[in-house]
């Protein structure tokens, strides 16, 4: 593979690059006309104008940017996160033109896109799952009997969702059939498939994923697990790994169910399973995303495998040059996204340019970022600016990094979710491990915040007060005192 596309802008397009130019690989980037002077676009090789701002005119663009691969002479393309790397027919289109789709093969995509189908294909292997129906149900009566048999509150989950679309909690039977309707009207608005299940809703649940890589010579690897518990409204804020609960008993049971549930569908690539873990520490799988995830940065740190390295070279049809045994943890990683967002309103998307933008450095800090100092953040995609990694030997050191590397990140222009980040890294719950993913919902309140800031603009006037005061002292010496 001598040239990459990247598929994808920002921070991950970035990511990419800088991996294939330590391979030796030219870089192709992709643009829309919002990202004309965005660092992707400096940082490749060679650049291309894909069409109008909007992402279903540019970086949506799936057979576009096949012929721009083509016509560049590029042999693989990389379709990062999000945008089309989780299209089956983009994958299929991408290798019917003869070009290497840097993923995983259609059929993976496809399966797991379907979580009834993803549910059928494990069913060959012994993979815990939350009790519940693994088929699509649309008779109200017989969901109530389900929801008996297993128990109250069961949640409605749409096959085809994602990110907690479609899904519906119900408390009782007297709700099933109002939320039986919504869930489906909801799943075919949104996916145009309006399949739904039933599951045992659990309560008090982290969201605790697999890293998995499989080869095209029949190696499945896993690469331990994130902890991804810490979310507001299904966006992941806060991820790590490890995570503080794993015993090595149920990391290794776990490791070895999602390199089964990637094996129940010849997957290629790198992939993560999705589990939950209930309060009594049971598993139960999820769903796998055939990605390379946004959080993917604290396993590469805890493991030291560059996990887009090997993507490329499984892409090339190389085996993976280690054994499960070769793979140790060591230390502790975390990652902070940083939304363009403001924690103090909402969380509402905070528009305007990037005045400031100095971002910390450091041996146990790693920021992968798309911006610069000057910019403009554009409104038409996702509203992480950067992600925020740093790294120690225990966990308690890698928050403490996290901390001053929250406290040395310069932004001004807007407001973003830094101080957040720095909320979730102080709160006993966070700190002593003893959190789900009701965090935020439990915990957060921007009160809390604005306490914080008061805090430290007491301390501040404080520190300016001694300052003061000790010059004074110093002005008074006689010299200067006439
Ligand atoms: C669940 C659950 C509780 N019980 N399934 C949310 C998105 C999708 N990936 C699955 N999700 C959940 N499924 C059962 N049977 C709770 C969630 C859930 C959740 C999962 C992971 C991370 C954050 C979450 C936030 C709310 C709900």
């Amino acid at each position: 593979m001598r040239k990459i596309l990247v598929a994808n802008r920002g921070e991950i397009a970035i990511r990419v690059m800088k991996t294939a130019k330590k391979m030796g690989i030219k870089t192709v980037a992709v643009f829309s006309e919002a990202d004309r002077n965005a660092p992707h676009v400096r940082f490749a090789d060679e650049a291309v104008c894909i069409g109008p701002p909007p992402s279903n005119q540019s970086y949506l663009l799936g057979d576009k940017i096949i012929e721009v691969a083509k016509s560049i002479g590029a042999d693989g393309i990389h379709p990062g996160y999000g945008f089309l790397s989780e299209n089956a027919n983009f994958a299929e289109a991408v290798e019917k033109n003869g070009l290497v789709f840097i993923g995983p093969k259609s059929k993976a995509i496809r399966i797991m896109g379907s979580k009834l189908a993803a549910k059928e294909a494990v069913k060959a292997y012994d993979i815990p799952m939350v009790p519940g129906v693994d088929e699509a149900v649309t008779d109200v009566a017989y969901a109530e009997k389900i929801a008996k048999e297993i128990g109250f509150p069961v949640l409605i989950k749409a096959s085809a969702g994602g990110g907690g679309k479609g899904m519906r909690i119900v408390e009782d039977e007297t709700q099933m059939a109002e939320q039986m309707e919504r869930a489906i009207s909801e799943a075919e608005s949104a996916f145009g498939d309006g399949a739904v299940f039933v599951e045992k809703y659990v309560t008090s649940p982290r969201h605790i994923e697999i890293q998995v890589l499989a080869d095209t010579h029949g190696n499945v690897l896993h690469f331990f697990e994130r902890e991804c518990s810490i979310q507001r409204r299904h966006q992941k804020v806060v991820e790590e790994a490890p995570s503080s609960v794993l015993t090595p008993e149920i990391r290794a049971k776990m490791g070895e169910a999602a390199v089964n549930v990637a094996r129940s569908c010849d997957y290629v690539g790198a992939g993560t399973v999705e589990f939950l873990l209930d309060a009594d520490k049971n598993f139960y799988f999820l769903e796998m995303n055939t990605r390379l995830q946004v959080e993917h940065p604290v396993t590469e740190w805890i493991t030291g495998v560059d996990l887009v390295e090997q993507q490329i070279k499984i892409a090339r049809g190389e085996a993976v040059s280690f054994k499960q045994d070769d793979l140790k943890i060591t230390g502790h990683a975390l990652e902070l996204r940083v939304y363009a967002e403001d924690p103090l309103d909402d969380f509402l998307p905070s528009i305007g340019t990037l005045e400031v933008y100095q971002p910390p450095q450091g041996n146990n800090i790693r920021v992968d970022d798309g911006f610069e100092e000057g910019m403009e953040i554009p409104i038409y995609y996702d509203p992480m600016i950067s992600k925020l990694i740093t790294y120690g030997k225990t966990r308690s050191e890698a928050i403490t990094e996290m901390i001053h590397a929250i406290d040395s990140y310069k932004v001004k222009g807007i407001e973003t979710t830094l101080p957040f980040g720095k909320f979730v890294c102080e709160h006993e719950a966070f700190r002593s491990g003893n959190f789900d993913t009701h965090f935020v919902k439990n915990y957060y309140n921007k009160e809390l915040l604005e306490a914080n800031y008061e805090e430290e603009a007491m301390v501040a006037a404080k520190l300016a007060l001694q300052c003061y005061l000790k010059e004074k002292t110093i002005l008074k010496t006689p010299a200067s005192d006439y």
